[in-house]
């Protein structure tokens, strides 16, 4: 509903006063989601929207009038639950659910946009001036200019539309715990900002970022949730411009209507949260995300930016990585490492060197002469190969890739109209306008194995640099006066750089596959609705303990902000991590969604073989147990997929009502089933671990034991010791042993863990097809199975039916935690089976884990059946 102007107030330069109406349009979406949009009504020239981060325009709904009166309009939803009240002076909208206020916009006045003006009248010529270095002295001359360029250091920064900056505010009433906005090297609870202290999302290459630091590092992604015991809700502000985003807590007055006598009121102190949030240009278009659940924010926030790929199964298993692996006998030398080593591993990585001084898609002629023969036999161990493909294109007329691009026009150009270059790893360089449909388009088609020499399909892409980062560049970025596809200047767009490259490298590995593979790209930079593309990384680390600590939160928020396949670089990607950093960094990557070593180039050799025998060990544990552990991976990668459920969870996601969550960051939850708790303490004896919730019942996820008191444990630990948890009532499947990599593993059989609740009852889900092709959605070639304990009947049925999907492979053991009693038998039957008999089962009780465990049972995965326990 389009609910008339604001105004903006502003100067011209001749310094009159004036004000110019805005447009408020306000929306009610499907799903308990608001869009509010602020324009000016007739800019000089249009405002840059972002564009193809939502995946579809939202479906509105109809808004009523249930009052009007001089400068207040109450607005109702379809379902009536919700209210918006207007008021025009002062301009502030309230947001209510269910008679309870949720948010409000405004609240401190702090919304401001700066109009586009003409450029003063002198400014081209003086801007010239300047840069001939002929400095224009007049002091007005410099005030009005101050507006229309700025200067970074040595560089001039030369805004073409003049100041555009944008801002609002808003109150989240109840709330004092938030979270999102990633990404920062930071807590998992967002702080209070000071002055100058503000949350930036401004996409940089920052190597060996500083932690506990609130300015922007690699990606973004501007969604701030909030959460209290009886609601959690969100701010969705879709600006790729430069961003900052202030946050104060503060305790507020709050009527409370009391019963008796009726129209008395009370008060009482309640926290509120004021989020203000500003950018440098663009329009404001915030979605506000009502909740109530967790779950339900991270519906609505996927129903407007889409859900994370479903990953080819391979890319979960552990990647090894390191810049650089030298030569074709180098990856062949670690390849083989790994198997004498007996350590499962998938993906070996090939970083910049590979290529030919940098040119990306080409080999080293002397290093990597037989690129083919190498993927082959990588092929043949039945493992795969990533290589980096930055977004920098050597300026080199002999490189087909740069002519054919700078024929074509398809460079970000400067503000002069030239192909933009800087300087990066390649020395002089430009960089691909990945805003431009058509240039993603040819740059997908690079992928083809046609014109990919060297490429098989086991390759798969890396894209890094693409802030972009730009050596001796402001802030080594791109200048913000660059200018894109449509005329766009680069501080518009600068935010979604990253995320067009990587969506243009996916959209090639699936166009090179005839549509059939799922592609696997990480990316370095990242935006919003980055999930519908792949997986990201935390950037270069540093192999010290803090950045282990400060991984798990920086996984979390990212995970939450809609990107579940995310991960650090295990070991710290600068220095030479100390032995048991090492082996805890693994223990703990193990758990995360996505599980690569990586070191730099002056970091010493890293193969997790090379820290003496009971160290190798030790990581072997952690890698294998990684890789038990996929069919759940999977699965919850697949309930990301459809459901937009991170896989990597905070604690108070799972456990929205226990407050004593709200802040943990140590420890997190893997699915609904797992609870983790890496040890990140060096020399760790103990870790005091908090199992939530007073009903809940947990279980030692590797010695099985049951932890009858939740609450805070201190649990002893080992250097070999990763502290996981299952969750009574869950059931997680696992695989019965591992392979030297996960196509290996195809028909290894499956475990059911099942660990009772306080009622003994357990739920637990399997999702499995082929790990590879897009057949689970075109044809629907998918298993989709559902485990039941309950009633001591644990029965295996199909979660979804119009999956269908053939396998071999065999439930072969379940076992039970928190079984009372020894029972007397065990008995099978299988659903539909005409003789319809009962077989006996083999089983074993422990009195003292109260464990029961089934073998040999020999069930076929896809069947229904059940077990009989009396
Ligand atoms: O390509 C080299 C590295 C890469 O290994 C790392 O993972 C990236 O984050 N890259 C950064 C560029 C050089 C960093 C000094």
């Amino acid at each position: 509903m389009n609910i008339g102007c604001s105004e903006a107030v502003g100067q011209l330069p001749g310094k009159r006063l004036f004000s110019v109406p805005l447009l408020v349009e306000i929306y009610a979406i499907d799903g308990n989601i608001f869009r509010l949009k602020i324009n000016e009504v007739s800019p000089l020239k249009s405002r840059y929207e972002v564009p193809d981060v939502l995946i579809k325009e939202p479906t509105m709904q109809r808004l009523s009038i249930a009052q009007k009166e001089a400068g207040i309009l109450v607005l109702t939803c379809a379902n009536e639950d919700c209210k918006i009240h207007i008021t025009a002076n002062p301009f502030q909208i309230e947001l209510e659910s269910k008679g309870e206020t949720v948010l409000s916009v405004n609240t401190n006045g702090l919304l401001y946009f700066e109009h586009l003006q003409p450029p003063p009248q002198n400014s081209k010529t003086t801007a010239q001036k300047k840069e001939d270095a002929s400095i224009d002295s007049s002091q007005e001359n410099q005030e009005d200019l101050g507006l229309w360029q700025e200067e970074f250091g040595s560089f001039l920064d030369i805004k073409a539309n003049g100041p555009s900056s944008i801002g609002l505010d808003f109150s989240l009433h109840g709330c004092e715990h938030v979270y999102g906005i990633p990404e920062h090297a930071e807590t998992l609870l967002l702080k209070k900002t000071s002055d100058d202290d503000a949350y930036r999302l401004f996409n940089l290459d920052v190597y060996g970022h500083k932690i506990h630091d609130k300015m922007g590092i690699y990606g973004s992604v501007p969604f701030l949730l909030a959460h209290k015991p009886n609601r959690t809700s969100g701010i969705f502000w879709l600006n790729s411009s430069e961003t900052l985003v202030e946050i104060n807590t503060k305790a507020v007055m709050e009527h409370v209507p009391s019963r008796s006598p009726p129209d008395i009121t009370k008060q009482r102190v309640v926290p509120q949260t004021d989020v203000r949030w500003m950018s440098e240009s663009g329009i404001i278009d915030v979605f506000l995300l009502m909740g109530p659940t967790p779950f339900d924010i991270f519906k609505q926030y996927a129903q407007l930016t889409g859900t994370q790929a479903l990953p080819p199964l391979f890319s979960l298993g552990y990647h090894q990585c390191r810049w650089n692996y030298e030569d074709e006998q180098d990856v062949k030398t670690v390849d083989t490492g790994f198997d004498e080593h007996d350590i499962p591993y998938d993906v070996i990585w090939l970083d910049i060197e590979h290529t030919e001084d940098k040119r990306y898609f080409t080999w080293d002629k002397k290093k990597f002469q037989h690129p083919k023969r190498m993927q082959e036999l990588l092929k043949r161990k039945k493992r795969k190969l990533v290589v980096i493909i930055d977004p920098h294109i050597k300026v080199d007329p002999m490189y087909a890739l740069y002519s054919q691009a700078k024929k074509k026009g398809y460079f970000v150009k400067n503000r002069k109209g030239q192909d933009f270059e800087g300087i990066c790893w390649p020395g002089s360089s430009s960089y691909l306008d990945f805003t431009n449909p058509e240039v993603r388009e040819w740059y997908a088609d690079q992928f083809a194995f046609k014109s990919y020499k060297g490429s098989t399909d086991i390759l798969f892409v890396w894209n890094d640099m693409n802030e972009p980062s730009v050596f001796k560049g402001a802030e080594l970025t791109m200048q913000r006066d660059a200018v894109h596809h449509g005329n766009w200047e680069h501080r518009e767009v600068h935010n979604l750089y990253g995320f067009y490259q990587q969506m243009a490298t996916a959209e090639g590995l699936i166009k090179r596959s005839g549509g059939q593979k799922r592609p696997f790209v990480l990316t370095r930079s990242f935006f919003a609705g980055s999930q519908k593309y792949g997986a990201v990384w935390t950037g270069d680390n540093v192999a010290e303990w803090s950045y282990l600590k400060i991984s798990i939160p920086m996984l979390l928020t990212i995970s939450i902000a809609g990107i579940s396949f995310c991960g650090a670089d295990v070991g710290g990607f600068i220095g030479d991590p100390e032995p048991e950093l090492l082996v805890r960094w693994y223990q703990a990557g193990a758990y995360q969604p996505f599980f690569r070593g990586h070191a730099n180039i002056e970091s010493k050799r890293r193969e997790p073989w090379l820290f003496g025998d009971e160290n190798t060990r030790i990581i072997r544990e952690a890698i294998r147990e990684r890789y038990t552990l996929l069919p759940y991976l999977y699965s919850l990668f697949y309930r990301a997929h459809t459901t937009a459920e991170p896989v990597m969870r905070p604690l108070w996601v799972e456990f929205p009502k226990e407050q004593e969550t709200f802040g943990v960051e140590d420890e997190y939850m893997l699915g609904n089933a797992l609870l983790v708790h890496p040890v990140i303490e060096q020399e760790a004896t103990t870790v005091n671990v908090l199992l939530p919730g007073s009903d809940e019942v947990w279980y030692d996820f590797r010695r099985f034991r049951r932890l009858d008191y939740p609450g805070t444990l201190k649990i002893p630990v080992t250097l070999e010791s990763i502290p996981v948890f299952q969750r009574g009532g869950s059931v997680v499947p696992l695989k019965t042993t591992v392979g030297r990599s996960t196509e290996w593993m195809t028909d290894i059989s499956y475990e059911l863990r099942v660990a009772l609740d306080s009622k003994d009852f357990a739920v637990g889900e399997l999702y499995l097809d082929d790990g590879h092709s897009f057949q689970y959605l075109h044809k629907k070639q998918f298993l989709h199975r559902k485990f039941t304990f309950h009633k001591n009947v644990f029965s295996s049925s199909c979660a979804d039916e119009i999956g269908q999907y053939h396998t071999k492979c065999v439930v072969e053991r379940v076992l039970i935690l928190g079984v009372e009693k020894q029972p007397t038998s065990v008995t099978v039957s299988l659903q539909g089976k005409r003789d319809g008999k009962d077989k006996e089962v083999v089983f074993t009780y422990d009195a003292k884990t109260s464990m029961l465990t089934l073998e040999k049972l020999l069930l076929n995965v896809g069947a229904d059946w059940e077990i009989h326990i009396k």
